[in-house]
């Protein structure tokens, strides 16, 4: 549908996820006045200003309307897939134990090696299709399957170019400091100061990198070879991200906090400490739980304590071949609420507002002038729904920039 520069939805429950007070930012009988790909105006309709009358009305017909959805956590570029690693875990072995015996990342550093970067747009369109089709009007993607310079800018120029070939916003993280790679083991250090870091610096001088993300963990990296890969990413004023305390506790979060990070994603591990220490710098906590159900952990990241201090919380698919095959975000609230006891509004805020902050993107993620009119229409009365349902898509239109 082409809609023209100017409207007004009408007749709408608005979730506008804006920081007003009321649970969901929640407008009954509301409006939303766009103009040249902006809100113009959001509120009761009621209350419309008088110079936006004039404009052409659409009646929503009561039906909800949310922030375009953020998935601001995705490896979603990368060659061939790990269904096999898929029966070795359900045989028993663990995800650590398929990482140390070769499989795992190093599996699809091979496959992403291989690839060239239409082989690894065309093998992403599907996965940033099935977003797109759910709401998602942002999407963040890592590298990290390249391990060397040549395919870690390949992996960020097929990122770019999927923003280009989608109405979607795609926001890049430079992940070089996912894992050691083959030609590398047993050398995590020189792998770092010969390959990582200089092929960030190659990738931000292409323009290709929005942030800098690392793994700490045990089968990664330590917290002192990441804050070198930190350190690299300062002096080219990029901001910082970490996957911390998936697996264990390493204090990859309080690096996170001390380096002002914009997010420390899993966190299962952390500690009340970590909680006060992110409350503090205002890191977002991502919540992942696709890798958590996949590799079926059973260590839960601290909801209450990141609740008690105040954290942003933002939840988000993680989709990756391996740990969390998983492209939904619709079911990603769900599992947010029923694995982690997120409430619905935390699990909406999680893929709205939230992301948006922990991309450190201040025009999207809720309803409010000045803000891009990035919405979506779902057929739902109340917005808890979108949590309730399991593999049900209630998306009704999805409107990126003011186009549906
Ligand atoms: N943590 C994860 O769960 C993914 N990367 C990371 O840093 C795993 C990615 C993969 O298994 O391919
Ligand atoms: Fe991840």
């Amino acid at each position: 549908m082409t809609y023209p520069d100017a409207y007004i939805l009408t007749n709408a429950t608005l979730a506008t996820m804006a920081p007003t007070g009321q649970p969901y930012g929640l407008v009954e009988r509301g409006a939303v006045a766009v103009q040249g790909g902006v809100i113009a105006w959001a509120g009761a309709q009621a209350a419309l200003p008088q110079n936006l009358a004039g404009l052409l009305e659409l009646d929503q017909s009561g039906r909800l309307v949310t922030p375009g959805l953020i998935d601001c956590h995705t490896h979603l570029v990368f060659g061939g897939d790990r269904a096999q690693e898929f029966e070795m875990r359900l045989n028993g072995a663990s995800y650590e134990e398929v990482a140390r015996a070769g499989g795992g990342i190093v599996s699809t550093v091979t496959a992403t090696r291989l690839a060239s970067v239409d082989d690894l747009v065309n093998q992403a369109l599907p996965r940033l299709d099935a977003m797109i089709a759910e709401g998602v009007t942002v999407v963040e993607i890592k590298s990290g399957y390249g391990l060397n310079a040549e395919v870690e800018l390949n992996m960020l120029r097929a990122a770019r170019r999927l923003g280009d070939m989608r109405p979607v916003r795609v926001v890049t993280s430079y992940l070089g400091a996912h894992a050691t790679p083959p030609e590398y083991k047993g050398r995590d250090d020189a792998y770092i100061d010969e390959v990582c870091i200089p092929a960030l610096r190659l990738a931000a001088a292409e323009g290709l990198v929005d942030a800098v993300d690392g793994f700490c963990e045990g089968i990664a990296f330590s917290p002192d070879q990441i804050e070198r890969v930190f350190n690299a990413a300062r002096a080219l004023g990029l901001p910082v991200k970490l996957h911390a305390e998936q697996l264990s506790w390493l204090g990859g979060a309080q690096l996170a906090a001390r380096h002002g990070a914009l997010s420390a994603d899993h966190v299962e591990y952390a500690t009340e400490d970590d909680c006060r220490a992110m409350a503090g710098s205002g890191t977002v906590a991502v919540i992942l739980p696709g890798a958590f159900y996949a590799l079926r952990e059973t260590q839960a990241p601290p909801i209450a304590g990141l609740r008690k201090h105040g954290v942003p919380m933002a939840l988000a698919t993680d989709c990756n071949p391996g740990s969390s095959p998983l492209a939904s975000i619709l079911l990603t609230m769900n599992m947010g609420c029923t694995l982690f006891r997120m409430t619905p509004q935390e699990a909406l805020a999680g893929v709205t507002i939230n992301a948006a902050r922990a991309l450190g993107l201040a025009d999207t993620g809720q309803i409010a002038a000045g803000k891009r009119a990035d919405l979506a229409v779902w057929d739902v009365r109340r917005p808890g729904e979108l949590s309730y349902r399991i593999g049900f898509n209630a998306l009704h239109q999805r409107i990126f920039g003011g186009e549906a």
